[in-house]
């Protein structure tokens, strides 16, 4: 179960933010009101919510995901690959000491995005991705396994990071799509294969036996009710300008 998360709430620089994707560019005012309802779904799962300042300095700063990796044992504050996103990794240091008595962290020339990094129990797949590189990756098994967990590289071709096509929603259910259909690891899960024209719904989150999921993707919301799960969905298409979901906007643990 988490007992806690961290978000940051939306910049006005907002607009400015890194994005592959041609949907427009995010409107602030909107992005707030999703951030909130964001914040009212972690808070309907029994979870405490820590709510961080926006921070105009870095565009991306909302996707508080990928500058940590909050495990059982340890938190990792992560060397991010995209230039312009790395000074957020320092910001979180401070908000992590209050519930880490162990803070760890990725050195150059190692890069890794959390976004990269799927919690399977005490395993942790992390994606090689243009974010992520294998030296990142090879650091965090190190820490991992000093901490008695373990974790293991997945080869990425196509997509962002590896919880842009994958989410673990505990008991063994998996949400996959895209590239990460046909790989060897994933084939003993119980699958939920998202389609393609759904597959923005790959990245949602299990947080204690609710599912929160991004609005609009009814076979994929169908299949997730299936397992028996509470089935939140939020309105994230303000974030998804900048090819962020829901993962993307929390730290849980
Ligand atoms: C970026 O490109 O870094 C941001 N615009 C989106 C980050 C999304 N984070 C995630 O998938 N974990």
């Amino acid at each position: 179960m988490f007992k806690h998360t961290i978000v940051r709430r939306p910049a006005a620089t907002l607009m400015h933010g890194l994005t592959s994707v041609d949907l427009g560019r995010p409107d602030y005012l909107t992005a707030q009101v999703q951030h909130q309802c964001y914040i009212d779904a972690l808070l309907s799962c029994d979870v405490d919510v820590t709510v961080l300042p926006p921070r105009e300095d870095f565009p991306d700063s909302c996707f508080v995901e990928d500058v940590a990796l909050c495990t059982p044992h340890c938190a990792v504050i992560t060397r991010p690959g995209a230039d312009s996103r790395r000074g957020e990794a320092e910001l979180i240091g401070t908000t992590l000491q209050r519930f880490y008595s162990s803070l760890e962290s990725i050195t150059a020339p190692g890069t890794l995005e959390a976004g990269d990094v799927m919690m399977v129990g005490t395993h942790f797949y992390i994606g090689l991705s243009a974010r992520t590189n294998e030296e990142g990756a090879r650091q965090l098994i190190q820490i991992l396994q000093r901490h008695g967990m373990s974790g293991s590289m997945v080869k990425m071709a196509e997509m962002l990071h590896l919880k842009t096509g994958l989410s673990y929603l505990e008991h063994n259910h998996l949400l996959i799509t895209g590239e990460f259909l046909h790989l060897d690891e994933f084939k003993s899960f119980n699958r939920i294969e998202v389609p393609a024209e759904e597959a923005y719904a790959a990245n949602s989150i299990w947080v204690n036996d609710s599912v929160i999921m991004p609005a609009g993707h009814p076979y994929t919301a169908e299949q997730v009710r299936k397992l028996g799960y509470r089935l939140i969905e939020v309105d994230t298409r303000e974030f998804q300008k900048l090819d962020g979901g829901v993962s993307c906007l929390s730290l849980r643990f």
